[in-house]
């Protein structure tokens, strides 16, 4: 019989992952309100928020998400990873010519929640959408979405956007796997280093594998933002 040890946090550490949030500020809003319950019910020693990436596409409400994450990181500890949303959005500023790719996955509704019509058929038109862009994102939104890191490890948990590519230490992984990758690690059932706590890939809910955990719910689609609370060894949706 094998001996079965459940992954955990260290003492006193608590985590609450939120899975991708896509533009839904009101699910936001509410999420938010269901930690500060949770916290005023039971007081951890270290609570930290991690917001699994994709924070922006998709839903309707790109640029007051990251106004709420910002003003949520002055009064909370939290860690904002980057998802593969973010790095389009990023690259799109400095080449113009990936409005097609960005536009189809849901950037044209981030470029309308900053004001602009995401319309460019041309590349000289890609320019200048790309341009405005820039001139719309307030500095701090920049300096936000260019800031993201791309995973965060605690205790015997890792947190990523899609996932981390199999038989490759956690410490050596491509940042192209920790926010792109899909089946292959999604088909992978012997351990890895550590728990991986991920999105990126819509559930009808959230799933717990042996050796990984998905949280997106798909919030955009379902009007579902999940949220896992994890303390000690023990899992909870808040
Ligand atoms: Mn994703």
């Amino acid at each position: 019989m094998t001996n079965v040890v459940r992954p955990r946090l260290p003492e006193g550490a608590r985590v609450y992952a939120i899975g991708d949030i896509h533009g839904c500020a009101d699910l936001l809003e509410d999420t938010f309100a269901r930690i500060d319950a949770d916290r005023a019910r039971s007081a951890a020693v270290q609570a930290v928020e991690v917001y699994l990436g994709d924070l922006i596409d998709r839903g309707p409400a790109t640029r007051r998400v990251i106004d709420m994450l910002i003003e949520r990181a002055g009064r909370r500890k939290i860690v904002c990873l980057k998802g593969n949303h973010e790095e389009l959005a990023i690259r799109f500023l400095g080449s113009p010519r990936c409005f097609s790719e960005w536009s189809g996955l849901g950037g044209r509704e981030t470029l309308i929640s900053y004001g602009l019509v995401p319309v460019a058929r041309q590349p000289d038109e890609m320019v200048a959408l790309a341009n405005a862009f820039g001139a719309a994102l307030p500095p701090a939104h920049r300096n936000f979405l260019v800031g993201l890191p791309t995973f965060y490890s605690c205790g015997d948990f890792f947190f990523v956007h899609a996932g981390v590519k199999p038989g490759v230490p956690l410490e050596r992984q491509r940042e192209t796997d920790l926010l792109w990758i899909r089946q292959e690690f999604l088909d992978w059932d012997a351990p890895f280093e550590k728990m991986i706590v991920h999105g990126h890939t819509p559930v009808r809910e959230p799933d717990f594998r042996e050796n990984r955990i998905n949280i997106d719910t798909g919030a955009y689609a379902t009007g579902m933002l999940t949220c896992l609370r994890i303390e000690g060894d023990t899992l909870r949706l808040v």
